[in-house]
């Protein structure tokens, strides 16, 4: 079939939205039609040419909603109808890393995936001169149809809305998993979030939901404060107004330090302030953003020595088959809000203005509706 995409044909390049080529599911995969898709910083992070797994073309997005079209030969857990969102990280409940309860991260299929390739080592996607179009994290969503494996395909109710619930694709998933699955915040905590984008106001959620005491947020954006402040934000701080190191002011802050940091930032210095920002003793950083290719994390070797744990999340530590469904009752219960966080919404023809608003730090969220 022939379907509309935005194709991402090179490193720093804008998105090319065409007529592309779409063959239908084969064995235990799924056509979805996609309704809604959100932009996350990791498309942009893709589309830079900062990815070391970076291919192109591709056609990228990974925050998508939708609903079942087709499906292939072996498929059992969905049929047409179903409403369905898709997931970079897989759940097949089989490998050896799905039996094992201290991670998420199936590899059942991540060879394949992080090639831009369907897991049988092809794509479904094509110019229409035949021309091979790669897949991007296993879901392709900014394209009006995609084909996904069944294994990596989250069943939802069918009375959520698809233009709010697509950001439990990424962002609401890993901002609150983050809190909740990988760092496990107690009730009375006090934590340090950096980076008040669209995943960090996440984390904000989760610390609330988790009953943090103490949540302070930094960002160099100062635009970002009052977003924060409403979900959950107890303290801001802007670090090109703090005068001399933003570790001692932080430290000071949270009387010792703070019980649970979390970078959503992506930069390597900001990783290395919230690890030594962590209290001494217990302290726990969390590295949720993605940095670029050849940067690298370092601090003392003293800083862990003295009692502080880093540690990283990939999609919050959720295991999407089995998570993201309840997380979509959290929204619709109203036990988590996402609506005010998606501040622009466009057609498929506009998400390169996804994009700038993203760069010019304008946007929380931008959504594209099909
Ligand atoms: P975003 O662009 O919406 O937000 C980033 C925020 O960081 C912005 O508010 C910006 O002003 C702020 N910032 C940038 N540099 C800063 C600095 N030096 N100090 C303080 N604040 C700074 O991006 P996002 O969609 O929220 O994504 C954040 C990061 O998380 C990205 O690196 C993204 O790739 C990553 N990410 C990781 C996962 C995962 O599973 N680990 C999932 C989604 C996104
Ligand atoms: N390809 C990059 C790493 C990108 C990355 O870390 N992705 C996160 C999800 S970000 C979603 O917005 C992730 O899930 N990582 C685990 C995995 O298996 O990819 C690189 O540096 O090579
Ligand atoms: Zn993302």
């Amino acid at each position: 079939m022939e379907v509309r995409a935005a194709v991402a044909v090179g490193a720093g390049k804008p998105l090319e939205v065409t007529t592309v080529r779409l063959e239908g599911p084969r064995a235990f995969e799924v056509l979805v039609e996609i309704k809604a898709t959100g932009i996350c910083h990791t498309d942009e992070f893709t589309l830079s040419g900062a990815d070391p797994e970076g291919l192109f073309p591709a056609i990228l997005g990974h925050e998508g909603a939708g609903v079942v079209v087709e499906v292939g030969p072996g498929v059992t857990t969905l049929k047409p109808g179903d409403h369905v969102i898709p997931l970079y990280t897989p759940e097949c409940r089989t490998c050896e890393y799905c039996l094992n309860p201290k991670t998420n991260l199936c590899q059942s299929i991540r060879a394949t995936q992080g090639q831009g390739l369907m897991p049988d080592g092809s794509s479904r996607f094509s110019t229409l001169d035949g021309e091979p179009i790669l897949h991007y994290m296993g879901t392709s969503t900014f394209s009006n149809y995609t084909v996904v494996p069944e294994i990596a395909l989250a069943k939802i109710r069918p009375d959520a809305p698809f233009d709010k619930v697509c950001y439990i694709g990424c962002g609401v998933t890993t901002g609150i998993g983050a809190v909740i699955n990988t760092a496990k915040v107690e009730i009375g905590s006090r934590a340090i979030v950096f980076g008040l984008g669209g995943i960090g106001l996440n984390v904000l959620q989760g610390l609330r939901l988790a009953g943090a005491d103490q949540i302070v947020g930094v960002d160099l954006n100062p635009e970002k404060k009052e977003m924060a402040e409403r979900f959950g934000m107890t303290d801001f701080v802007n670090p090109s107004e703090v005068d001399g190191d933003l570790v001692p002011y932080l430290v000071n802050l949270t009387k010792g330090g703070a019980d649970y940091t979390f970078d959503a930032t992506g930069n390597v210095n900001v990783m290395r302030t919230a690890l030594e920002s962590a209290h001494k003793g217990w302290g726990e950083s969390i590295i949720i953003g993605v940095a670029p290719a050849g940067a690298e994390i370092s601090t003392r070797p003293f800083q862990l020595v003295t009692g502080r744990v880093w540690k990283g999340t990939a999609f919050g530590g959720a295991r999407g088959r089995t998570d993201v469904p309840k997380i979509v009752d959290w929204y619709m219960d109203g036990k988590i809000e996402i609506d005010p966080m998606i501040t622009h919404t466009m057609p498929l023809e506009d998400i390169n203005k996804g994009f700038d608003l993203m760069h010019s730090g304008e946007s929380i969220r931008s959504v594209v509706v099909y």
